[in-house]
């Protein structure tokens, strides 16, 4: 890992800092494109023949009713801990219901603002060098909560054509409806546009790889009418450790991390007095004892510790870098908070990695990556829904507003619209315009 000092680090070096690994889509798209134009076109048997020849399955049913599907046999210590994990994610999201929204504006003039479930979604879980049913809880619980009536869960298939039980046995769980055993553009494209066996979805959620994004991006701008979440890059971790933080849990942190991919980041910021050498010398001898260390290996390559002076400063530099997971193994973390801006989301004090939210503490770990902290929020109840406004005015209340609206379309020449209020104020003549 890189070490930077801060106090050398000028403008246009932190903005380097706080930029990402470019991704070019002009390529990707080229290959993406084709590929959501055939499923469109040739719906299942387009997704059958793509799935031979990327997963190498033959699949006989493309898209399934969950409750076609055999019950997964899950180990019990296994599936006891997916049932605490469904415990506090549902707890959270189940909370994040808001209250519906009423507003008197004026006397007679009553608004109100509902929340409605989105109809149908997709949710993607990428299979790959680690298949997460972790993400599968993430996506569908709070899915099933909003209300969503159909709920596609996407996967790559297993080379049997089976789905991992452990990926089943959350989506049942939480109440996903279809089971689509495909992954990649097909994937997102037979969720988009609906084939024989899937149901077309309105929105598409959940993390994948360049592929699955392009075919998003793709479709969001396509005749599909689906809407997506939000544009997702590689993983990423920021550490800010304190002298009090044990180099052993700083190191272990950034390699949990690490080791979910080649391209994922870890960022430590170290506050002064921290030994940075120890923990350096901890992801070294850390990272030999895992089984990913390959991978983990070339993350590490591309991450890096920045010294900083201050608190201020190194929140500034959290800010700055926006990063999906930020953990604050510092001495009274919470009084962190008030500083910190952008970032996916927060892990305070020196007991809470960020294992703990990836996988069971209720928050979600579908997040924003790339910098995307600073203008979108990670997957809640409200990923799954829309709000619907409401008014109704009273006799008085049309009274009371009627002119001012008849004002306004009158300076828009919109003589309709100053006629719909006029008329039942008794202002107007239904027989003759004036
Ligand atoms: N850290 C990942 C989520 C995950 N970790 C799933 C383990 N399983 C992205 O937020
Ligand atoms: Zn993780």
């Amino acid at each position: 890992m890189k070490v930077y000092q801060a106090e050398r680090m000028d403008e246009a070096a932190l903005r380097e800092f706080a930029s990402r690994p470019r991704i070019d889509f002009t390529s990707i798209l080229g290959t993406v494109s084709p590929i959501v134009e055939d499923v469109r076109a040739r719906g299942d048997e387009a997704v059958k023949e793509y799935t031979a020849k990327f997963d190498r399955v033959q699949l006989d049913a493309v898209c399934v009713p969950i409750e076609e599907l055999p019950a997964p046999q899950l180990d019990p210590e296994a599936a006891a801990a997916f049932d605490l994990a469904y415990a506090n994610i549902r707890a959270f999201h189940a909370a994040q219901t808001a209250a519906p929204l009423e507003v008197e504006t004026m006397p007679g003039v009553r608004c109100r603002r509902l929340a409605r479930p989105i109809a149908a979604v997709g949710l993607y879980v990428p299979g790959g060098s680690a298949v997460l049913p972790s993400s599968a809880l993430m996506l569908s619980v709070p899915a099933a909560l909003a209300g969503c009536e159909t709920i596609v869960l996407a996967t790559p298939p297993r080379p049997d054509g089976s789905i991992t039980p452990e990926v089943l046995y959350c989506a049942r769980k939480a109440g996903v409806t279809h089971v689509l055993k495909a992954g990649g553009a097909q994937a997102v494209a037979a969720m988009a546009w609906g084939t024989a066996s899937c149901p077309k979805v309105d929105k598409i959620c959940g993390p994948g790889n360049q592929f699955v994004t392009a075919a998003k991006m793709v479709l969001q701008n396509s005749e599909a009418m689906v809407a997506i979440d939000m544009p997702a890059g590689p993983s990423e971790v920021m550490v800010i450790a304190d002298t009090g933080a044990d180099p052993v849990h700083i190191a272990i942190d950034l390699l949990s991390q690490a080791e979910h991919g080649p391209d994922s980041q870890a960022v430590l910021v170290a506050l002064p007095g921290v030994d940075v050498e120890a923990v350096q010398r901890e992801v070294e001898r850390q990272c030999d004892l895992l089984p990913r260390a390959e991978t983990t290996r070339r993350a590490l390559a591309h991450s890096s510790i920045v010294q900083v002076g201050s608190k201020e400063e190194a929140a500034a530099l959290s800010n700055k870098y926006a990063p999906e997971h930020l953990i604050v193994n510092c001495a009274d973390a919470e009084s962190w908070l008030p500083l910190l801006q952008h970032a996916g989301s927060v892990f305070l004090g020196r007991f809470t990695p960020e294992s703990v939210g990836d996988y069971a503490s209720g928050t979600n770990h579908t997040l924003p990556t790339y910098g995307y902290a600073r203008m979108y929020s990670g997957v809640g109840l409200d990923t799954f829904q829309k709000w619907m406004t409401v008014q109704e005015l009273s006799a008085q209340g049309l009274q009371a507003l009627g002119p001012a609206v008849a004002k306004l379309a009158e300076v828009e020449g919109l003589d309709a619209h100053r006629r719909a209020v006029t008329l039942r104020l008794g202002l107007s003549s239904p027989d003759k315009f004036d």
